[in-house]
This record gives structure tokens, sequence and C-alpha cells, in this order.
């Protein structure tokens, strides 16, 4: 997979090199572009932005700066070819340098790229979607302020590109930067080849529509708190039960709305139920 991300704050975008992602990097199953949108300005002050038509507070991002900036990042045009890859920060066993610009072009799977608009106003951003994105193999972050892009650049890009927006939470942020580390941490994860255990995102929360119960390790008993019990039975379809209950008890006292839709997809068994009713109190409870 590549992704580039074109935004004012290049550095914003350090953390990518580390950790998880920069171990993607160093085994060459990620590769990371990182692009000044200040590179596709052409007056003396480097301007992204002007004043809003219409009045209002705020400035709004030039369709100008944005729309070659968009086509030559996706085509590897223009200034995106001196756009230097981020390598991964782990200094031990460092791969070979990658030519500037190598890898960019159109999408092999001949679908193009994917080009992704953080924004406060775009759709929820959800497990689902680091899924079907995480198949991708090129993603275009645009990251504007958050007073937004002209809407001319979402509906031109439409013409040639698919194009999501997306938010991460009902909450504002300054600037997409941010979303692009958590949105681009969810996709590269589910990446094939890149965690470990391939296994461990099967019990992720949300994976099953449910949160993640407890996990303890080591020592059985600390601060006289113990491990429960029910984990050292060796009876793998008891820890099973366990743990989804205690799936449906987190889940129902953080998330109840993840539990009403299980509901409705079919996704709660008979056990579910009962267990549900218990830790409720019985029906009765819901009618206040
Ligand atoms: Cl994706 N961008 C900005 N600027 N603010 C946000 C957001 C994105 N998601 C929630 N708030």
């Amino acid at each position: 997979m590549r992704i580039d991300v074109v935004t004012i704050f290049p550095e914003y975008l350090e953390p990518l090199r580390h950790a998880l992602l920069g171990k993607a990097i160093e085994r060459n199953i990620l590769q990371v572009g990182v692009h000044n949108l200040r590179s596709w300005t052409h007056d003396v002050h480097q301007a992204v932005d002007d004043s809003p038509y219409g009045g209002g507070p705020g400035m709004v991002m030039k369709p100008e700066v944005w729309g070659p900036a968009l086509d030559d990042v996706a085509a590897g045009t223009g200034p995106a070819v001196e756009a230097v890859d981020l390598t991964s920060a782990i200094p031990h066993r460092m791969g070979p340098p990658k030519t500037p610009g190598a890898a960019h072009g159109g999408a092999v799977n001949g679908a193009g790229p994917l080009i992704l608009v953080p924004t406060p106003a775009g759709r929820p951003f959800t497990q689902d979607m680091a899924q079907r994105w995480s198949e991708e193999e090129r993603l275009i972050f645009a990251c504007g302020r958050y007073e937004g892009i002209d809407e001319r650049v979402i509906e031109d890009a439409r013409k040639r590109y698919r194009v999501e927006e997306v938010s991460i939470g009902d909450y504002v942020l300054i600037g997409g930067e941010v979303a692009v580390l958590v949105i681009a941490e969810a996709v590269v994860r589910l990446v094939p080849g890149v965690l470990g255990n391939q296994a461990s995102h099967q019990e992720d929360s949300f994976q099953d529509g449910l949160l993640e119960g407890p996990s303890y390790t080591k020592p059985r008993s600390w601060r006289g708190l113990d491990v429960p019990e029910v984990l050292f039975s060796g009876n793998h379809a008891k820890v099973a039960r366990w743990r989804r209950e205690q799936s449906l008890r987190r889940t129902l006292a953080n998330r109840p709305e993840l539990i009403e839709n299980l509901r409705q997809q079919g996704g709660l068994g008979a056990d579910d139920e009962d267990f549900l009713k218990g830790i409720q109190g019985g029906p009765a409870s819901n009618e206040n």
C-alpha cells in the first residue's frame, strides 16, 4: 500500500515513521509520501486560503492550489515528484534507500487512488471503513483546516477519483492531520503482514460488533485482586463463553447502542439475551 498526505504541516505526519507504521515502511509493505501544499502555490506569500464568499469567520482553502496538488500527487507529477518518501525511524535493519518518487503513478488495480478528506462534516470513521481501505493500493489524504476546502475541489475531484469525506468523531480539530494519523494507523494494522499475529485482529473491539472485554496477565494475584478463576480452567468453551459475556457486559455499560444494533442484525443468541437480561435486572428495568 502507498499512502500520500497533502498538508500545510508536513512535520505533523512524522509519527507515521514510528512503531508499527515505521516497521511496515521498513518491511516495504507500506510507502508514505508527505507533500507540502505550499509547493503548489505561485504567489510570493504562498497563500493557501482566502476569506469565504458570503462572509463568516475563518478562511477557506483555495481551489487553484488544491486542484493541481491532488492531480499531481495522484499522477506522481509536478512538485509531488520531489517529495521524499518517509523512511522508518527505526535505526536498525534499514533497507536500501528508495528512489524519490518511485511507486507513484496509477494504481495497479485500475481503480486509481482513493482520496480521503478528513473533516468533521464527513461520515463517521468505522472499523468497516478501515477494513475496506486496508485493501486499497493507494490512499491520498487531503488535509484541510477545519473551515474547509472550497467545495468545488471535492466536486471536481469526484469526476476523476473516488473521494470520501471522513470524520473521526463528534468534536472539532484544528486540521485533518491528527485524523490522518488515527485513520492510517487503523487501516495499516489491517494490511496483511503488518501485525505479527494475524489472529490478533479477529478479536478486536468492533470486529464482531462488541467491545473487547478485560485481559489479564501474571501475577495471578496483585494488590489483593485475583485473575478470574475461569481463565485457569483449561476449558476453552467455558473461557470463550466468559469472554463473550464480558464483552456483552462492557458494551452494554459503555455503548448500549451497539447492543441494539447487534440485536437488529440477529447477532445475539438466546444465551446472550439471557445473560443481558440477568445483568439488566430483567426487561422491566428498561421501562423506568
Ligand atoms: Cl477528520 N478533521 C477535523 N478537522 N476535525 C475533526 C475530524 C476531522 N474528525 C472529527 N473532528
